[in-house]
């Protein structure tokens, strides 16, 4: 290997000689100053920038409390335990008496009268609390308040989570 070392000691000896320290050190920053003009107008990807604005929209997932006819529902959501937006859990019964509210429906404009039932007979599901209290009174206007166990006249008072049916519609005048 030694006409190897040879051969790259000579190229190493003729680039010294033929340069000075001053010359390599020009060269050298018109690189640094070069890269620094150039980088930023290299197309860069900045589709992710507008992700965030993009997201989809909660208001039509019943699983999240964003959800439009939860707009005064204060418990557990029953579509996270097993139910669904208008029916109880297995092994959980509905409950006799509860409360109303009005949402509006964002899909047609439309305000929707919705019956909040609590979901009565098992121990609190733990899953998807949610609390939006849009046009709720307070508690001496029952049937518009929603922070009550409306399991209380049910033959379990065990609470389990709650349900969003629609009962009513608007008719667009208000
Ligand atoms: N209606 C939901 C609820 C249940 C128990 C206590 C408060 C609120």
């Amino acid at each position: 290997m030694k006409w190897f070392d040879d051969f790259f000691e000579h190229k190493t000896r003729r680039v010294a000689q033929s340069s000075s320290r001053r010359s390599a050190l020009a060269k050298l920053g018109k690189i640094f100053v070069g890269t620094a003009f150039v980088l930023p107008v290299l197309p860069f990807d900045r589709i992710g920038q507008g992700a965030h604005a993009a997201a989809p929209s909660k208001a039509n997932d019943d699983t999240t409390c964003d959800y439009w006819r939860y707009c005064a529902l204060d418990g557990f959501l029953c579509t996270c335990c097993g139910g669904t937006i208008s029916s109880c859990p297995p092994g959980t019964e509905i409950s006799k008496v509860t409360w109303v509210g009005t949402c509006r429906n964002p899909a047609d404009g439309k305000d929707y009268l919705i019956s909040y039932n609590d979901c009565c007979g098992a121990t609190a599901c733990g899953h998807c609390g949610c609390n939006r209290n849009e046009r709720e009174r307070p508690g001496y206007r029952m049937g518009v308040h929603n922070d009550i166990n409306w399991c209380m006249a049910n033959s379990s008072n065990m609470y389990n989570c709650t349900v969003a049916a629609i009962v009513g519609v608007g008719d667009g005048k208000s």
